[in-house]
Parts: structure tokens; C-alpha cells; sequence
């Protein structure tokens, strides 16, 4: 594929955000679009939010479960970027008029204290890098109709970021009590338990989730630095949202999140 289209797919996909609307598959005009091309559309997408003043907080690991990547037949995960207009506070709202047909989990977030530059970086490196681990609320929204698309049209689409709310409370990495594939979360809408699991949902260990996200962006020459905030990817399954819900993500030792939906 020519550059001019990665351009082209990359100047829809963010229409569709801005514009709150759903597009057709990329896959529906490109069948063997791969997953290479699927990042270079991804690079242009993001070219066009930072050349629009949108400032990158850290990037997020999608499809990090054995259940999603067993679903999309893949045996690595995919990253996106967030970016500052997606960040809410905890306790916040988000806004469906705002939106397509998001989606929320619960995830880990870490923030770095240290630049990590891969391609061997291990678990037991990002875990010394890390200054402070919190809980989160990611909130994902397809660009594409009905929310289904290939592994190629999700890359492209930025791994359906949209929002982000982080707690409260930074807990210092070496204050844990357990590891953190042993920490528990629960996922509650309108006082419901919708769903639960626990870190180790995410690639094992939440630690190897970053790991690997440092060992992939370093094919394209780019690394981690301190201060990055990423998410490293769903423990509970996504729950569909509507106007009117309040969540609350609970996570054992970290603390809790939340926002409504307006
Ligand atoms: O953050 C995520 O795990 C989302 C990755 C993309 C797949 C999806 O939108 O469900
Ligand atoms: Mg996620």
C-alpha cells in the first residue's frame, strides 16, 4: 500500500472520532491489509492528533488476554497512544454525546520513573523502573461499525482508545503487599458486579505486558521514557455503557476508580 493511503485511512479514522460516527472496515476495501501497513496508518494517525495540539501521555497495550488474542487469532498484542484530551478525572464524567458506542474495562496503569529501550527488556527491568502502578478505567471506542473489526482495522484505529480515567492513589511499585498478577479487580456499573479477574489476566503479569510494548516499539526506534502513563490492558472483559451509568473499578490494594456517564 501507498503512503497516500495510509494518509487517506488515517484521515477517516479520526473524522469518525471527532465526528462521533461509525466507518466501514478498512479490511472491506483493503481484504489483505497486514498488520505492518495496519501500524503505518496508525503512525499517520497519530501525526495528525499531535499536529492538531493533542500532546501523547504514554501508550496502552490492547489485547493483552489469552481469551482476546485466542479471539483474534494472535499471538502478540497491539498498542495504541493516549492522548491528553482522553484523560479524565476519577470520579468524572464522560459524555455519550461525546461518543460511538464505548466500552470500559479495568486495567493496571504503570507510570515510569526510568526510559526503557527495547528489544530485551524483560519483566524484572520495567518492574525496577517503575515508580508507581495505579488503577484505571479505559474506556474503548471503535471507530467501526457495530464495534467488529480485524486484527489490521483495530491497529489502524489507534486500539480503539478514547478515554482513560486513572485513580486517585499512586502506589509506589515496591509497597505492594503481592505481586501484582495476584491482585484482584472488580468491575461494578450501577452497583452491579459486571465483572472481575485479576492481574494476571493481563499477559500473566501486568510487568510483561510492558515488556513487550518496550521490545515492539523499539522496531520502530522509539522507547519508553519516564513519566510515561500506560495502560497495559483489560483484566476484566469490555462492558458496553449508556447514559446514566456510574462504574466503579475496584482493585485490591490499589484502590479504586470511577466515573459516570452523562
Ligand atoms: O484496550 C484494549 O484492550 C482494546 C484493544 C482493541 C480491541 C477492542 O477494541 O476490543
Ligand atoms: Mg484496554
Amino acid at each position: 500500500m501507498k503512503v497516500p493511503l495510509y494518509r487517506k485511512f488515517a484521515e477517516l479514522l479520526n473524522e469518525a472520532e471527532r465526528e462521533k460516527r461509525e466507518v466501514a472496515r478498512i479490511t472491506e476495501e483493503v481484504p489483505d491489509l497486514s498488520a505492518e501497513e495496519a501500524y503505518k496508518i496508525q503512525e499517520e494517525l497519530i501525526k495528525i492528533k499531535t499536529n492538531s495540539g493533542h500532546r501523547i501521555i504514554g501508550p496502552k497495550m490492547g489485547l493483552t488476554s489469552q481469551a482476546k488474542m485466542a479471539q483474534m487469532k494472535v499471538k502478540e498484542p497491539i498498542y495504541g497512544y493516549l492522548f491528553d484530551y482522553m484523560f479524565v478525572p476519577s470520579g468524572g464524567a464522560i459524555r455519550m454525546s461525546e461518543l460511538i458506542h464505548p466500552k470500559v474495562e479495568v486495567e493496571i496503569a504503570f507510570i515510569l520513573g526510568e526510559d526503557l529501550e527495547g528489544p530485551h527488556v524483560t519483566s524484572a527491568q520495567v518492574l525496577s523502573a517503575t515508580k508507581y502502578v495505579a488503577p484505571a478505567l479505559e474506556i474503548i471506542d471503535s471507530r467501526y461499525q457495530d464495534f467488529t473489526f480485524t486484527l489490521p482495522d483495530v491497529i489502524a484505529d489507534n486500539a480503539s482508545s478514547s478515554r482513560v480515567v486513572i485513580g486517585n492513589t499512586m502506589t509506589p511499585i515496591h509497597s505492594l503487599k503481592t505481586d501484582l498478577d495476584l491482585i484482584g479487580a472488580a468491575l461494578y456499573i450501577n452497583g452491579e458486579l459486571k465483572a472481575c479477574g485479576a492481574g494476571a489476566a493481563v499477559f500473566n503479569h501486568p510487568a510483561n505486558s510492558v515488556a513487550v510494548l518496550a521490545n515492539m516499539l523499539a522496531r520502530k526506534g522509539e522507547r519508553l521514557k519516564a513519566g510515561d502513563i500506560i495502560l497495559t490492558g483489560g483484566i476484566t472483559e469490555a462492558i458496553q455503557l449508556s447514559a446514566g451509568d456510574t462504574v466503579i473499578g475496584q482493585l485490591d490494594q490499589l484502590g479504586d476508580v470511577s466515573l459516570s456517564v452523562k
